[in-house]
Protein backbone atom coordinates (compact mmCIF):
# COMPACT_ATOMS: atom_id res chain seq x y z
CA UNK A 1 0.00 0.00 0.00
CA UNK A 2 1.36 3.70 -0.89
CA UNK A 3 1.80 5.95 1.68
CA UNK A 4 -0.61 8.23 0.18
CA UNK A 5 -3.59 5.53 0.24
CA UNK A 6 -2.36 4.98 4.38
CA UNK A 7 -2.56 8.46 4.57
CA UNK A 8 -5.81 8.28 3.18
CA UNK A 9 -7.19 5.37 4.46
CA UNK A 10 -6.38 6.77 8.60
CA UNK A 11 -7.61 10.49 7.56
CA UNK A 12 -10.85 8.59 6.63
CA UNK A 13 -10.69 6.51 9.81
CA UNK A 14 -10.16 9.50 11.35
CA UNK A 15 -13.32 11.22 10.70
CA UNK A 16 -15.27 7.91 10.62
CA UNK A 17 -14.56 7.58 14.41
CA UNK A 18 -15.41 11.05 15.08
CA UNK A 19 -18.31 12.63 14.68
CA UNK A 20 -18.46 16.33 13.84
CA UNK A 21 -20.10 18.74 15.73
CA UNK A 22 -21.39 22.32 15.29
CA UNK A 23 -19.24 24.44 17.94
CA UNK A 24 -19.66 28.31 18.83
CA UNK A 25 -16.56 29.35 19.51
CA UNK A 26 -16.91 32.76 22.17
CA UNK A 27 -14.00 34.88 22.07
CA UNK A 28 -13.26 37.54 24.86
CA UNK A 29 -14.20 41.23 24.81
CA UNK A 30 -11.54 43.03 25.10
CA UNK A 31 -12.91 46.66 25.70
CA UNK A 32 -16.21 46.25 27.57
CA UNK A 33 -16.31 50.14 27.70
CA UNK A 34 -16.20 51.19 24.73
CA UNK A 35 -18.26 47.91 23.58
CA UNK A 36 -21.38 49.34 25.64
CA UNK A 37 -20.94 52.93 24.38
CA UNK A 38 -20.91 52.12 20.75
CA UNK A 39 -24.21 51.97 18.47
CA UNK A 40 -25.59 51.55 14.76
CA UNK A 41 -22.56 51.46 12.37
CA UNK A 42 -19.73 52.04 14.91
CA UNK A 43 -20.52 49.17 16.94
CA UNK A 44 -21.27 47.17 13.67
CA UNK A 45 -17.76 47.97 12.51
CA UNK A 46 -16.31 47.00 16.02
CA UNK A 47 -17.60 44.03 16.19
CA UNK A 48 -17.14 42.47 12.60
CA UNK A 49 -13.33 44.12 13.19
CA UNK A 50 -12.66 42.22 16.66
CA UNK A 51 -13.87 39.01 15.47
CA UNK A 52 -11.85 39.01 12.39
CA UNK A 53 -8.58 39.89 14.62
CA UNK A 54 -9.76 37.09 16.81
CA UNK A 55 -10.54 34.42 13.98
CA UNK A 56 -7.24 35.15 12.45
CA UNK A 57 -5.01 34.75 15.99
CA UNK A 58 -6.96 31.63 16.37
CA UNK A 59 -6.90 29.71 12.53
CA UNK A 60 -3.51 30.49 10.99
CA UNK A 61 -2.32 29.15 14.63
CA UNK A 62 -4.29 26.29 14.78
CA UNK A 63 -3.27 22.94 13.64
CA UNK A 64 -6.85 21.76 13.83
CA UNK A 65 -7.79 22.31 10.03
CA UNK A 66 -11.52 23.90 10.07
CA UNK A 67 -13.00 23.91 6.79
CA UNK A 68 -16.39 24.91 7.85
CA UNK A 69 -16.35 27.86 9.80
CA UNK A 70 -19.18 31.26 9.54
CA UNK A 71 -18.16 34.21 11.46
CA UNK A 72 -20.84 35.24 14.17
CA UNK A 73 -19.52 38.37 14.58
CA UNK A 74 -22.22 40.15 15.88
CA UNK A 75 -21.17 38.18 19.08
CA UNK A 76 -17.59 38.37 18.63
CA UNK A 77 -17.94 34.33 17.93
CA UNK A 78 -17.21 32.04 14.93
CA UNK A 79 -19.24 28.68 14.50
CA UNK A 80 -17.48 25.77 13.63
CA UNK A 81 -17.53 22.10 12.51
CA UNK A 82 -15.03 19.86 14.28
CA UNK A 83 -15.15 16.63 15.92
CA UNK A 84 -15.04 17.66 19.72
CA UNK A 85 -11.27 16.48 20.21
CA UNK A 86 -10.35 19.11 17.49
CA UNK A 87 -12.74 21.55 19.25
CA UNK A 88 -11.13 21.26 22.12
CA UNK A 89 -7.92 22.08 21.19
CA UNK A 90 -8.75 26.10 21.26
CA UNK A 91 -9.14 26.35 24.68
CA UNK A 92 -5.08 26.92 24.73
CA UNK A 93 -5.52 30.18 22.82
CA UNK A 94 -5.67 32.91 25.79
CA UNK A 95 -8.46 35.10 23.52
CA UNK A 96 -10.82 32.27 23.59
CA UNK A 97 -13.71 32.46 26.44
CA UNK A 98 -15.71 29.76 25.97
CA UNK A 99 -16.73 26.68 23.48
CA UNK A 100 -20.30 26.09 23.39
CA UNK A 101 -21.95 22.83 21.51
CA UNK A 102 -24.21 23.94 18.94
CA UNK A 103 -26.32 21.88 16.77
CA UNK A 104 -29.69 20.96 18.48
CA UNK A 105 -33.19 20.75 16.43
CA UNK A 106 -35.48 23.47 16.81
CA UNK A 107 -39.53 22.54 16.02
CA UNK A 108 -41.71 24.91 15.11
CA UNK A 109 -44.82 25.29 17.13
CA UNK A 110 -47.28 25.26 14.67
CA UNK A 111 -50.34 25.79 17.14
CA UNK A 112 -53.60 24.74 15.62
CA UNK A 113 -56.13 25.30 12.67
CA UNK A 114 -59.33 26.27 13.44
CA UNK A 115 -62.38 26.11 11.52
CA UNK A 116 -62.75 29.30 9.58
CA UNK A 117 -65.94 31.25 10.60
CA UNK A 118 -68.30 32.71 8.59
CA UNK A 119 -67.36 36.39 8.65
CA UNK A 120 -67.60 39.54 6.19
CA UNK A 121 -66.03 41.87 7.92
CA UNK A 122 -63.43 44.38 6.74
CA UNK A 123 -60.61 43.47 9.34
CA UNK A 124 -60.04 40.40 11.03
CA UNK A 125 -60.98 40.31 14.48
CA UNK A 126 -57.23 40.76 16.00
CA UNK A 127 -57.05 44.08 14.05
CA UNK A 128 -60.50 45.38 15.64
CA UNK A 129 -59.13 44.42 19.00
CA UNK A 130 -55.97 46.16 18.76
CA UNK A 131 -57.29 49.52 17.91
CA UNK A 132 -55.86 49.44 13.77
CA UNK A 133 -59.74 50.73 11.77
CA UNK A 134 -59.99 53.93 14.63
CA UNK A 135 -56.57 54.32 13.76
CA UNK A 136 -56.53 54.18 9.77
CA UNK A 137 -59.62 56.63 10.24
CA UNK A 138 -57.91 59.22 12.25
CA UNK A 139 -53.91 58.30 10.85
CA UNK A 140 -53.98 58.43 7.13
CA UNK A 141 -51.20 56.15 5.02
CA UNK A 142 -50.49 55.04 8.43
CA UNK A 143 -49.34 52.10 7.17
CA UNK A 144 -45.36 50.76 7.93
CA UNK A 145 -44.58 52.92 5.19
CA UNK A 146 -39.99 53.06 4.58
CA UNK A 147 -39.95 50.71 7.65
CA UNK A 148 -38.40 47.11 7.31
CA UNK A 149 -39.96 44.37 9.18
CA UNK A 150 -37.62 41.16 9.45
CA UNK A 151 -39.69 37.53 9.52
CA UNK A 152 -37.37 34.60 10.67
CA UNK A 153 -39.84 31.60 9.64
CA UNK A 154 -40.56 29.18 7.11
CA UNK A 155 -40.45 31.51 4.26
CA UNK A 156 -42.93 33.32 2.27
CA UNK A 157 -44.92 32.57 -0.17
CA UNK A 158 -43.51 34.98 -3.51
CA UNK A 159 -46.87 35.16 -5.59
CA UNK A 160 -49.23 36.07 -2.76
CA UNK A 161 -51.07 38.88 -3.50
CA UNK A 162 -51.03 40.31 -0.27
CA UNK A 163 -47.47 40.98 -0.47
CA UNK A 164 -47.24 42.04 -4.00
CA UNK A 165 -43.72 44.06 -4.37
CA UNK A 166 -43.57 44.19 -0.90
CA UNK A 167 -40.48 41.26 -0.21
CA UNK A 168 -36.97 43.50 -0.52
CA UNK A 169 -34.60 40.98 0.81
CA UNK A 170 -35.14 36.89 0.80
CA UNK A 171 -32.04 34.82 2.29
CA UNK A 172 -32.58 30.78 2.27
CA UNK A 173 -30.41 29.48 5.04
CA UNK A 174 -32.01 25.61 4.13
CA UNK A 175 -31.92 24.92 0.32
CA UNK A 176 -30.05 28.25 -1.02
CA UNK A 177 -32.73 28.79 -3.41
CA UNK A 178 -32.08 33.08 -5.01
CA UNK A 179 -36.11 33.75 -4.95
CA UNK A 180 -38.72 33.49 -2.20
CA UNK A 181 -40.63 30.65 -1.05
CA UNK A 182 -42.32 28.62 0.95
CA UNK A 183 -43.00 24.99 1.49
CA UNK A 184 -44.75 24.87 4.92
CA UNK A 185 -47.23 28.02 5.41
CA UNK A 186 -46.47 28.96 9.11
CA UNK A 187 -44.38 31.85 7.55
CA UNK A 188 -46.59 33.19 4.82
CA UNK A 189 -49.49 33.34 7.65
CA UNK A 190 -47.09 35.30 10.08
CA UNK A 191 -45.96 37.70 7.44
CA UNK A 192 -49.43 38.05 6.20
CA UNK A 193 -49.88 39.43 9.95
CA UNK A 194 -47.58 41.59 10.42
CA UNK A 195 -47.92 43.04 6.42
CA UNK A 196 -50.53 41.68 4.46
CA UNK A 197 -53.11 43.66 2.97
CA UNK A 198 -56.75 43.57 1.49
CA UNK A 199 -57.06 41.32 -1.31
CA UNK A 200 -59.28 38.52 0.03
CA UNK A 201 -61.89 41.91 0.80
CA UNK A 202 -60.68 41.78 4.50
CA UNK A 203 -57.75 43.09 5.97
CA UNK A 204 -55.45 40.77 7.34
CA UNK A 205 -52.20 42.61 8.53
CA UNK A 206 -51.27 45.39 10.76
CA UNK A 207 -48.70 47.79 8.18
CA UNK A 208 -49.67 46.54 5.27
CA UNK A 209 -47.41 49.56 3.63
CA UNK A 210 -43.83 47.59 5.73
CA UNK A 211 -41.08 46.12 3.85
CA UNK A 212 -40.28 42.67 4.46
CA UNK A 213 -37.15 40.90 4.94
CA UNK A 214 -37.48 37.33 4.63
CA UNK A 215 -35.39 34.96 6.24
CA UNK A 216 -36.15 31.34 5.41
CA UNK A 217 -34.55 29.36 8.26
CA UNK A 218 -36.93 26.29 8.57
CA UNK A 219 -37.23 23.82 6.51
CA UNK A 220 -40.77 22.25 5.22
CA UNK A 221 -41.27 19.86 8.42
CA UNK A 222 -41.32 22.73 10.49
CA UNK A 223 -37.41 22.03 11.53
CA UNK A 224 -33.91 24.14 12.04
CA UNK A 225 -30.72 23.77 14.32
CA UNK A 226 -29.82 26.74 16.79
CA UNK A 227 -27.00 27.76 14.37
CA UNK A 228 -28.73 29.11 11.83
CA UNK A 229 -31.36 30.45 13.58
CA UNK A 230 -28.09 33.02 15.49
CA UNK A 231 -27.07 33.20 11.42
CA UNK A 232 -30.66 34.53 10.53
CA UNK A 233 -30.96 36.92 13.41
CA UNK A 234 -27.33 38.44 13.03
CA UNK A 235 -28.44 38.73 9.11
CA UNK A 236 -31.26 40.87 10.11
CA UNK A 237 -29.00 43.17 11.36
CA UNK A 238 -26.77 43.92 7.71
CA UNK A 239 -28.44 41.74 4.96
CA UNK A 240 -25.62 43.00 2.24
CA UNK A 241 -22.75 42.37 4.95
CA UNK A 242 -21.78 46.12 4.60
CA UNK A 243 -21.39 48.38 7.50
CA UNK A 244 -21.74 51.04 5.49
CA UNK A 245 -25.06 51.00 4.13
CA UNK A 246 -28.24 51.05 6.31
CA UNK A 247 -30.13 48.00 5.12
CA UNK A 248 -30.95 46.29 8.20
CA UNK A 249 -34.87 45.33 9.95
CA UNK A 250 -35.88 48.08 12.28
CA UNK A 251 -38.36 45.02 13.62
CA UNK A 252 -37.86 41.53 13.40
CA UNK A 253 -40.64 38.84 14.25
CA UNK A 254 -39.74 35.43 15.75
CA UNK A 255 -42.68 32.96 15.88
CA UNK A 256 -40.33 30.06 17.10
CA UNK A 257 -38.88 29.34 20.51
CA UNK A 258 -35.94 27.00 21.53
CA UNK A 259 -38.03 24.62 23.86
CA UNK A 260 -34.41 24.85 26.56
CA UNK A 261 -35.78 24.65 30.01
CA UNK A 262 -34.61 27.68 31.94
CA UNK A 263 -34.32 26.52 35.31
CA UNK A 264 -31.10 24.65 35.71
CA UNK A 265 -29.31 27.74 33.53
CA UNK A 266 -27.35 30.91 33.56
CA UNK A 267 -28.96 33.55 30.40
CA UNK A 268 -25.21 34.44 30.54
CA UNK A 269 -24.35 31.93 28.90
CA UNK A 270 -27.04 31.40 26.60
CA UNK A 271 -26.57 32.74 22.84
CA UNK A 272 -29.95 33.60 22.11
CA UNK A 273 -30.06 35.81 25.35
CA UNK A 274 -26.48 37.11 24.56
CA UNK A 275 -28.03 38.03 20.96
CA UNK A 276 -30.83 40.68 21.93
CA UNK A 277 -28.96 43.65 23.55
CA UNK A 278 -26.37 43.06 20.31
CA UNK A 279 -29.29 43.83 18.03
CA UNK A 280 -31.00 46.03 19.88
CA UNK A 281 -27.53 48.55 20.05
CA UNK A 282 -27.62 47.79 15.90
CA UNK A 283 -31.06 49.34 15.86
CA UNK A 284 -33.03 45.94 15.27
CA UNK A 285 -35.82 45.55 17.91
CA UNK A 286 -36.36 40.97 17.88
CA UNK A 287 -40.26 40.12 18.86
CA UNK A 288 -40.73 36.52 20.31
CA UNK A 289 -43.83 34.70 20.50
CA UNK A 290 -44.18 33.71 24.26
CA UNK A 291 -44.53 30.13 23.37
CA UNK A 292 -47.85 27.47 23.34
CA UNK A 293 -46.46 25.63 26.29
CA UNK A 294 -49.28 27.14 28.96
CA UNK A 295 -51.17 27.07 31.10
CA UNK A 296 -48.48 26.17 33.90
CA UNK A 297 -46.23 28.84 35.60
CA UNK A 298 -42.37 29.07 33.92
CA UNK A 299 -42.77 27.48 30.67
CA UNK A 300 -41.69 30.56 28.55
CA UNK A 301 -37.93 29.49 26.49
CA UNK A 302 -34.97 31.70 25.26
CA UNK A 303 -34.86 33.10 23.36
CA UNK A 304 -38.73 34.76 24.86
CA UNK A 305 -37.51 33.68 28.19
CA UNK A 306 -34.46 35.93 27.79
CA UNK A 307 -34.31 38.86 30.16
CA UNK A 308 -33.61 41.23 27.51
CA UNK A 309 -36.30 39.57 25.33
CA UNK A 310 -39.95 41.10 24.02
CA UNK A 311 -41.78 38.24 24.60
CA UNK A 312 -45.33 38.27 23.49
CA UNK A 313 -48.47 35.86 24.92
CA UNK A 314 -52.21 35.25 22.68
CA UNK A 315 -55.23 36.32 23.80
CA UNK A 316 -58.44 35.35 21.75
CA UNK A 317 -61.93 37.21 20.77
CA UNK A 318 -62.99 37.74 24.16
CA UNK A 319 -59.73 39.36 25.60
CA UNK A 320 -58.99 36.43 27.36
CA UNK A 321 -55.52 34.60 27.79
CA UNK A 322 -55.26 31.43 25.60
CA UNK A 323 -54.38 27.73 27.21
CA UNK A 324 -51.63 27.14 25.54
CA UNK A 325 -49.93 30.97 26.14
CA UNK A 326 -46.71 30.46 28.02
CA UNK A 327 -47.07 32.18 31.27
CA UNK A 328 -44.54 33.74 33.27
CA UNK A 329 -42.35 34.19 35.58
CA UNK A 330 -39.27 32.95 34.04
CA UNK A 331 -37.13 30.67 36.46
CA UNK A 332 -33.30 30.85 35.72
CA UNK A 333 -30.42 29.29 38.26
CA UNK A 334 -29.62 32.58 39.37
CA UNK A 335 -32.84 35.03 38.36
CA UNK A 336 -36.33 35.57 37.99
CA UNK A 337 -37.32 37.74 35.11
CA UNK A 338 -41.15 39.22 34.49
CA UNK A 339 -42.23 37.37 31.53
CA UNK A 340 -44.12 37.86 28.95
CA UNK A 341 -43.90 41.38 28.67
CA UNK A 342 -47.52 42.06 26.46
CA UNK A 343 -50.11 39.69 24.49
CA UNK A 344 -52.42 40.17 21.72
CA UNK A 345 -54.81 38.10 19.32
CA UNK A 346 -53.20 34.81 18.55
CA UNK A 347 -56.41 31.95 18.87
CA UNK A 348 -58.16 31.99 15.64
CA UNK A 349 -56.23 34.28 13.57
CA UNK A 350 -57.15 34.38 9.76
CA UNK A 351 -53.65 35.28 7.72
CA UNK A 352 -52.75 34.24 4.35
CA UNK A 353 -51.92 30.62 3.65
CA UNK A 354 -50.21 28.74 0.42
CA UNK A 355 -51.69 28.90 -2.74
CA UNK A 356 -52.71 32.49 -2.54
CA UNK A 357 -55.06 31.10 -0.09
CA UNK A 358 -56.18 31.98 3.62
CA UNK A 359 -56.78 29.84 6.79
CA UNK A 360 -57.17 30.54 10.30
CA UNK A 361 -54.28 29.58 13.12
CA UNK A 362 -54.19 29.30 16.41
CA UNK A 363 -50.97 29.90 18.74
CA UNK A 364 -48.18 32.84 20.68
CA UNK A 365 -46.79 32.79 16.78
CA UNK A 366 -50.21 34.60 15.96
CA UNK A 367 -50.14 36.92 18.59
CA UNK A 368 -46.14 38.19 18.47
CA UNK A 369 -47.11 39.37 14.50
CA UNK A 370 -49.39 41.48 15.64
CA UNK A 371 -47.10 43.48 18.27
CA UNK A 372 -43.98 43.27 15.11
CA UNK A 373 -47.00 45.19 13.11
CA UNK A 374 -47.16 47.31 15.27
CA UNK A 375 -44.06 48.71 15.76
CA UNK A 376 -43.69 49.40 12.14
CA UNK A 377 -46.81 51.72 12.67
CA UNK A 378 -45.15 53.27 15.33
CA UNK A 379 -41.71 53.60 13.38
CA UNK A 380 -43.43 55.30 10.22
CA UNK A 381 -45.36 57.66 13.03
CA UNK A 382 -41.79 58.52 14.95
CA UNK A 383 -38.72 57.15 12.73
CA UNK A 384 -36.52 58.89 15.13
CA UNK A 385 -37.05 56.33 18.02
CA UNK A 386 -34.21 53.91 18.42
CA UNK A 387 -34.87 50.02 19.45
CA UNK A 388 -35.12 50.42 22.70
CA UNK A 389 -37.48 53.40 22.44
CA UNK A 390 -40.07 51.51 20.61
CA UNK A 391 -39.79 48.60 23.23
CA UNK A 392 -40.80 51.11 25.93
CA UNK A 393 -43.84 52.76 23.66
CA UNK A 394 -45.19 48.56 22.86
CA UNK A 395 -44.86 48.44 26.54
CA UNK A 396 -47.74 51.41 26.98
CA UNK A 397 -50.06 50.62 24.35
CA UNK A 398 -51.74 48.05 25.90
CA UNK A 399 -55.05 47.26 27.52
CA UNK A 400 -54.73 45.84 30.86
CA UNK A 401 -56.38 43.08 31.25
CA UNK A 402 -56.70 40.43 33.96
CA UNK A 403 -55.30 41.39 37.62
CA UNK A 404 -54.59 45.27 37.69
CA UNK A 405 -50.95 45.96 36.46
CA UNK A 406 -48.19 43.71 35.12
CA UNK A 407 -49.04 39.49 35.45
CA UNK A 408 -47.97 36.52 33.89
CA UNK A 409 -50.78 36.09 31.85
CA UNK A 410 -51.50 39.06 29.67
CA UNK A 411 -47.82 40.39 31.02
CA UNK A 412 -48.70 44.45 30.70
CA UNK A 413 -51.40 43.75 28.71
CA UNK A 414 -53.22 43.56 25.19
CA UNK A 415 -51.45 45.40 22.70
CA UNK A 416 -53.79 48.77 22.13
CA UNK A 417 -52.62 51.02 19.03
CA UNK A 418 -54.56 53.96 19.97
CA UNK A 419 -52.78 53.86 23.83
CA UNK A 420 -49.40 54.18 22.18
CA UNK A 421 -50.52 57.11 20.11
CA UNK A 422 -52.15 58.59 22.88
CA UNK A 423 -49.05 58.65 24.79
CA UNK A 424 -47.04 60.10 21.95
CA UNK A 425 -49.30 62.75 21.70
CA UNK A 426 -48.73 63.97 25.21
CA UNK A 427 -45.22 64.26 25.19
CA1 LIG B 1 -25.54 47.10 5.42
CA1 LIG C 1 -53.06 42.87 34.20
Amino acid sequence: MSILKVMFLSVFLCTFAQAENLYLIVYKEQNLKKLQSLKGKNLNQYLRNQTRVNERQLFSNSRAQISDKKSLWILNATLIRASSSQAQTFYQFSNVAGILPMGKTIRLSVGNFEPLAKDNSLYTYGLVKIGLPQLRTQYVGLEGRGVRVGVIDTGILLRHPDFENRIIKFRDFVNSRPLAYDDHGHGTHVAGTVAGSNKSGRWIGVAPGAELIIAKSFNSRGNTVDADLLLSLQWMADPDNNPETDDGAHIVNNSWNTEEPTLKRDPALDPFCAIIPRLKALNVLPVFAAGNDGPRENTLTPPAACPDSLSVGATDQDDRIADFSSRGPVKWVNQMVNKPDLSAPGKGVNSADLGSQYRTRSGTSMASPHVAGALAIFKQLRPDLNASQLESLIKLSVQDLGPTGFDYQYGFGRLDLMKGIQFLEQQ
